[in-house]
């Protein structure tokens, strides 16, 4: 079996900014024209009036306060709230298959790979932008890659679960080079007018570059030491968009089916679960959590982290150990925890020890344990 090392990331960040007090703003306006609008139904009590979101909830209860869009105007336009995406000729590239190339070159150039060595690439994402042909296919077209490519989906977990399909496709010989990218629109696909999850997401795309140890050229490289992944069915994270929806009759005005959660009780099951997972997984690597230089942790809630962190080390932890991104990106569903890893690595030297983990919809936890060589 051959050593394996991720040897180069990169990433696409969208060219738009929405702070939380725009959000905020854009939402009230909405809630005040939906309450006008019916006004009457409310005042006889048959239906509730919207209440106003707040800057300082978001804050304290997430940790969020800022994240990147690919289209700002829509989504901040009260009267539409969502993106403004031109369809596009199917000649054109598809939107996805852009941000993904963008990540990729990037990687392609950290790793010192030629996009021709790739033999293999994953589209791991929350969500596609189409069913077929797979977005991976079209992604490998438009980055020069040969082999073959696939699309995956496991929510927030998918990028750690592609690196373990890479990490054994490159350990058994099915591929010398594998590029993954995690292309993540989230704001197609998070309902902008529910005050309870409006502030939760942001747009991104993160590549990864895994590889043979024994032909990589980078300069930096992390060596795989272990992987490990898991689920358990929950109905508390769910998207129910897809292409049955067109075949029942449900109400027009209804919500949209995509992004719901019961995120208190994410927050509690999720915890103790991606604790375990990891402290269970560097176990069976021979090692104890106090002795990982950094996790680059799933970016989903700032508290989650902080508890997550709690458990495995004990006592108070800063950004060092477990950097946050999420208060700069916001979640960014399979791309989090690899942002992590992209920005807060350089400072490690070599030998030390770092635990990669996404934890989320399934519910999913996936940990991989990598070393600096
Ligand atoms: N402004 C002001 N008040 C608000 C707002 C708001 N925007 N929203 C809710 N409130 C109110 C509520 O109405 C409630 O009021 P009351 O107490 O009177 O009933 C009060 O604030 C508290 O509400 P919550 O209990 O909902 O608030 P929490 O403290 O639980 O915080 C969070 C909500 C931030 C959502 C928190 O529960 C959390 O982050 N949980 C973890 C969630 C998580 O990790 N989810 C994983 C999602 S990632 C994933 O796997 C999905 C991938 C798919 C990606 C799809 C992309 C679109």
């Amino acid at each position: 079996m051959k050593d394996v090392v991720i040897s180069g990331t990169g990433l696409y960040r969208p060219p738009h900014v929405i702070t939380n007090a725009e959000l905020v703003a854009s939402y009230n306006a909405y809630a005040d024209l939906q309450n006008e609008k019916h006004a009457a139904a409310i005042a006889a009590g048959e239906r509730q009036a919207l209440v106003h979101s707040s800057v300082e909830f978001i804050e304290k209860a997430s940790g969020i306060k800022q994240r990147y869009v690919i289209e700002k105007d829509g989504v901040l336009d009260p009267t539409r709230m969502k993106p403004r995406f031109a369809p596009r000729p199917d000649e054109q590239i598809s939107l996805m298959a852009e941000i993904a190339r963008d990540a990729a070159a990037k990687a392609l150039v950290a790793a010192n790979v030629e996009a021709g060595e790739i033999d293999a690439v994953y589209c791991a994402a929350a969500n596609m932008q189409r069913a077929y042909p797979a977005m991976a296919c079209e992604i490998q077209a438009a980055v020069g890659a040969g082999g073959f490519g696939f699309d995956m989906n496991v929510a927030c977990s998918s990028a750690t679960f592609a690196i373990e399909q890479a990490v054994n496709a490159v350990r058994t010989g099915c591929a010398q080079r594998v590029l993954i990218v995690n292309p993540e629109i989230t704001s197609a696909h998070l309902e902008w007018r529910d005050r309870d999850c409006h502030f939760i997401f942001g747009d991104v795309c993160t590549a990864i570059i895994v590889e043979a140890a024994d032909t990589a050229r980078s300069a930096e490289r992390w060596q795989v030491l272990g992987t490990k992944l898991a689920t358990q069915y929950s109905n508390n994270i769910r998207n129910n968009a897809g292409f049955m929806n067109r075949c029942e009759d449900t109400d027009p005005d209804a919500r949209d089916k995509t992004f719901m959660q019961e995120g208190r009780k994410v927050f509690k099951d999720v915890v103790p679960m991606a604790a375990a997972h990891i402290e269970k997984h560097l176990a069976t690597l021979g090692f104890k959590p106090q002795q990982v230089r950094r996790f680059w942790l799933h970016q989903a809630n700032l508290g989650m982290n902080q508890l997550v962190i709690k458990r495995l080390v004990g006592g108070e932890v800063g950004d060092d150990l477990a950097p946050i991104i999420l208060s700069e990106y916001a979640n960014t569903a399979s791309a989090g925890s690899i942002i992590a890893f992209h920005h807060h690595r350089a400072d490690l030297v070599s030998g030390d020890l770092g635990v990669i983990c996404s934890f989320g919809a399934g519910y999913s936890v996936g940990s991989v344990v990598v070393r600096k060589q």
